[in-house]
């Protein structure tokens, strides 16, 4: 702050003079109009409108002023500051303006470029379908039990009640890892790729005190060769539940639960006489057709594709478990009985996505399996 004032004259105060001030007004708004960007106005705004500016320097004099001259000096101050901030505001808006243009050009996106990112992949429609017969089967207190691949031949085929000369054997074209034969002196069993889910039905049982309810997902292997409906690695989903009391009407009960929660509630299923070795009695389990809902029955102008017009699709084996497969997991079965099935989930999913070729499934084109990716 300069001396006191003896004349009391702000014209004589030199930073309060007319024309001084009208200096640091042209000055401060000359340096406004040519800031050419934000960051520049920032730094104009601090040399001409920040506290150490001429015109706050100035402002300052104006309290070592008699009152009567206060008040000119202030309106002259005060009128070049407020030239200075309107002018500081104004062009803080053209320049945000132009930044925001001009990060719109920069920053545009031309959609219409090739992609040349790699494409993000999607989960496997068979994961997913495997993991949603999972929820509902644990949605009704099942437990998800696991077992090897490479599987003792006792734990495929002598547990389940199919024995080494048994013609059930030949039903499923094994892959054999190692024959009892070939084995160390005194292994009793060959080494398989197992066929089928089935032998987790025996280490289930052999692991846990009954009651058990337990499913079990996962990948089985056979000699078949690789066409439309056959893969020789295939997944399939196995459930059993020992409890007592448990009959028939429980194990149709359960399977009209799962395609009904899969298909819509007016989904039912039938049972029709076959034979497993590990079931007895035992049955081929099919469901009411959910795309003509068997309305193409006898119906030529109705034609269904799904189910080839008879109503029913088949969806795998099923039964009450033998007692002799209890026996040899040690289950007492004047106590307890129980129900199995077993069915393949690629065939599921043909018929519920309408996949016409099996290969489609196992060959692993990302192409495929995209279009499945956003099932939750
Ligand atoms: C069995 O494997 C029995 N373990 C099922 C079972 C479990 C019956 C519990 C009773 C109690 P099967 O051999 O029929 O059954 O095979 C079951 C399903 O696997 C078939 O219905 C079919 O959907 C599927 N499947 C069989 N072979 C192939 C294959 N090569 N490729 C794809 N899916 C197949």
């Amino acid at each position: 702050m300069s001396a006191p004032n003896k004349s009391y004259d702000p014209v004589e105060v030199e930073t309060l003079k007319p024309e001084e001030i009208e200096r640091m007004r042209d000055e401060a708004l000359a340096a406004i109009a040519s800031a050419a960007d934000v960051d520049a106005l920032r730094e104009v705004k601090v040399a001409h409108a920040g506290d150490r500016s001429p015109l706050a320097l100035a402002n300052r004099e104006i309290g070592a002023l008699p009152p009567h001259a206060k008040a000119e000096a202030g309106k002259r101050v005060g009128q070049a500051r407020g030239a200075v901030n309107q002018a500081l505001k104004a062009r803080q808006e053209v320049l945000e303006a132009e930044r925001d243009d001009r990060v719109l050009v920069e920053e545009a996106v031309d959609v219409t470029l090739p992609y040349d990112r790699r494409p993000e992949g999607a989960r496997h429609p068979l994961t997913t379908l495997s993991d949603r017969l999972a929820d509902i089967f644990v949605a009704m207190g099942y437990e998800v039990a696991e077992g090897p691949e490479v599987e003792a031949e006792w734990f495929n085929f002598d547990a389940l009640n199919i024995w080494a000369d048994h013609p059930a054997r030949t039903m499923q074209d094994t892959f054999f890892v190692q024959g009892k034969e070939g084995g160390k002196d005194g292994e009793e069993s060959g080494v398989v790729l197992r066929t089928h889910t089935s032998p987790v039905q025996i280490r289930s049982l052999l692991d846990r005190e009954p009651p058990v309810y337990v499913i079990c997902p996962g990948r089985v292997y056979r000699s078949d060769e690789l066409d439309a409906t056959h893969t020789p690695v295939f997944t399939q989903i196995e459930l059993l539940a020992i409890d007592e009391g448990l009959t028939m009407a429980d194990l149709k009960g359960t399977l009209d639960h799962m395609v009904q929660s899969l298909f819509g509630d007016d989904i039912t299923t039938r049972l029709r006489p076959n034979y497993f070795p590990f079931t007895e009695p035992s049955a081929e389990m099919d469901m009411v057709c959910y795309v003509c809902r068997g309305e193409s029955v006898g119906n030529p102008d109705r034609p269904c594709r799904t189910c080839s017009s008879e109503g029913w699709i088949e969806l795998g084996g099923c039964g009450m478990v033998n007692p002799r497969v209890l026996i040899a997991c040690g289950v007492d079965p004047q106590k307890y009985s129980g129900f199995a099935f077993g069915f393949g989930i690629e065939r599921m999913l043909m018929f519920r996505h309408k996949v016409e070729d099996m290969r489609d499934i196992v060959e692993g084109d990302v192409r495929f399996t995209l279009p499945f990716g956003m099932e939750i």
